[in-house]
């Protein structure tokens, strides 16, 4: 039999549906082309994987992120077992190649994008000799390739999942965005984009995550700033990324009428209604925008003074609700400035600024972040070892036995944070308050949607991540499961087979 390429999602935990389509997996699959038929795509979030389908001399090519490594490495060494060639991508892998071979088997890594290196990769394997590391790079926004949407399993995903735009401008402690990706934003052409949602929609997806680290990656404030400067090449560069915007945009607001969009976005984009009536017409009805911390201390301590604290963040938060944009708020607990009131703090601003959604995650040294560095050098972290393993490689230690906050905190135990965070998500999606949030839906079909996707929402992201024993995760992960397999019919929708491009208002002019 000729050898096969699987493409693997590893995960600890399967739902049985999901809720966004993880993009690499349809990418990677495009990226691999026909030669060797379609690839075999396992999304372990979905269902386990089967290892009997791995035949001796096929590829293997596993994404991994901090959070699934572990489970990666493990499925990584029972296709090498079956005889698999077995390769590593994904930011993980780009920030520890070397990590992925000694824990995971792997013949080879590929660190940076896989778009333009995978098809090389995949030939030097079935020729038997893969190279030990591969630098895929930083492709650039053009370059991007576009997903197989064809080779999507029916019905288990609610969201579709498109890029717009790769790298952020900002800096931030706890995130690794910028230094992996780099800080120059790397857009992709519009039609490109716009062609994947059509296909999607063609489908019945009419729910899309913009999967971008940052949909407004030019600000008023970055304007002003290259307008001062006397070369004015950077002040064109920026105006052109701008206008692409708008562009998308204008050409988002002309596909059916049914489409919702989400995205990640920053707060300064509430400073600039010229692009929210432009999101609100393009139905990008929601945003995860990363409030972080509700003081100006927690704001230092992550890097984020672009950031507003106290009423003035209230009002740019509110400033997204007044155009149209719902707000997942995304708050972290256990900065150095946080107190036994901030949780109830936290909330409490969360819904007088009439935020929609939030998640509220407990402080983690992410490799590649800032705080990682310095966390990691210290030797107190140094010499802390759990089950067997350094707690500087927290992502190695088994899911039940990793600590949930990594440093001590100056006034309060790890049990007051973990149980103070728990506090904030079961005060925020409390019935009473998930109901009167349901008001902004007007059918009552809609308010009960809206009150499953927030019950489902906490489910996946609370119960699973910050419940201390196994048992109650693994009961949550079933809730979830059921929820998800109700949840998912509001989300498919009847195909549009026919469905065509929208063209741009000056090309309609032109005509
Ligand atoms: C969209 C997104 C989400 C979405 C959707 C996730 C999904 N199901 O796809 C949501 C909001 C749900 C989410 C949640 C989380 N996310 Co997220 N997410 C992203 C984001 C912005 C884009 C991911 C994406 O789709 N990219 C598009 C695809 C095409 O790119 P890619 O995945 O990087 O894959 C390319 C390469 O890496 C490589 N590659 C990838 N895999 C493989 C495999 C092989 C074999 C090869 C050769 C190459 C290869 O080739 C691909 C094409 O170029 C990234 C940021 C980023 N720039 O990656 C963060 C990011 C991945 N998320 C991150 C984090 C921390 C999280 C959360 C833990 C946040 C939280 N605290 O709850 C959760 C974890 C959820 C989970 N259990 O998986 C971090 C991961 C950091 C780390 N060191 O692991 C990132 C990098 C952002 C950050 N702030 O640093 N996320
Ligand atoms: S957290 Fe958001 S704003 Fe900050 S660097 Fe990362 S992607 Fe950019």
């Amino acid at each position: 039999m000729n050898a096969r390429v699987h493409l693997l999602n590893p995960s600890h935990v399967s739902f049985g549906v999901a809720v966004i389509t993880p993009r690499w997996l349809y990418v990677l699959a495009a990226a691999t082309g026909t030669e060797w038929g379609d690839p075999l795509i396992v999304d372990e979030s979905l269902d386990p994987i089967d290892t009997t389908t791995i035949q001796p001399g096929d590829v293997v090519g596993i994404g991994i992120h901090t959070g699934n490594a572990r489970r990666g490495y493990e499925v990584g060494k029972l296709a090498r077992e079956r005889g698999a060639w077995v390769v590593y991508g994904g930011i993980h892998a780009t920030l520890f190649p070397e990590e992925a071979h000694t824990h995971g088997a792997a013949h080879a890594v590929v660190k940076g994008d896989g778009d333009l290196v995978w098809k090389q990769v995949v030939r030097d394997c079935l020729a038997g000799r893969p190279q030990h590391v591969y630098d895929g790079g930083r492709v650039s926004g053009e370059e991007f390739t576009s997903a197989r949407w064809d080779l999507m399993p029916q019905g288990r995903y609610m969201w579709g999942s498109v890029q717009t735009v790769r790298g952020c401008p900002k800096h931030c402690s706890f995130c690794s965005v910028w230094r992996t990706d780099g800080q120059e934003p790397r857009q992709r052409g519009v039609d490109r984009v716009v062609q994947e949602i059509v296909e999607l929609r063609r489908r019945g997806f009419r729910f899309i995550a913009l999967a971008d680290d940052n949909f407004y990656p030019v600000t008023l404030e970055d304007l002003a700033m290259a307008r001062r400067r006397s070369d004015k090449t950077r002040l064109h560069e920026l105006e052109e990324l701008r206008r692409e915007r708008f562009e998308l945009m204008e050409l988002l607001a002309q596909l059916p009428d049914d489409m919702v969009f989400f995205t990640q976005i920053t707060m300064e984009a509430a400073e600039d209604p010229a692009f929210l009536d432009a999101m609100k017409k393009a139905r990008i009805k929601g945003a995860l925008v990363g409030v972080e911390s509700v003081t100006e201390e927690g704001l230092k301590e992550v890097y984020k003074g672009f950031n507003l604290a106290g009423d003035a963040l209230v009002d740019r938060l509110r400033a997204f609700r007044h155009h149209g944009v719902h707000v997942l708020g995304s708050f972290i607990f256990g900065l150095p400035s946080d107190r036994k009131d901030t949780f109830d703090a936290t909330v409490a601003l969360a819904h007088k600024a009439d935020v929609t959604f939030a998640q509220f995650v407990l402080l983690t040294p992410f490799p590649g972040t800032i705080d990682f560095e310095k966390w990691a050098a210290e030797p107190e972290h140094q010499a802390t070892i759990v089950d067997g393993v350094p707690v500087t490689q927290h992502w190695l230690i088994p899911q039940h036995k990793r600590p949930k906050l990594y440093s001590p905190h100056p006034t309060m135990n790890i049990e007051e944070i973990r149980v103070g965070t728990q506090h904030a998500w079961d005060s925020f999606y409390s019935w009473r308050r998930v109901w009167e949030r349901a008001k902004v839906v007007k059918s009552l079909k809609a308010r009960v949607a809206f009150v499953l996707i927030s019950k489902l929402y906490r489910q996946m992201y609370a119960n699973t991540g910050i419940a201390t024993d196994s048992a109650r995760v693994a009961r949550s992960a079933r809730y979830a499961r059921w929820m998800g397999l109700a949840a998912r019919r509001l989300f498919i929708t009847t195909p549009m087979p026919d469905l065509t491009m929208p063209v741009p208002r000056s090309e309609e002019r032109v005509a």
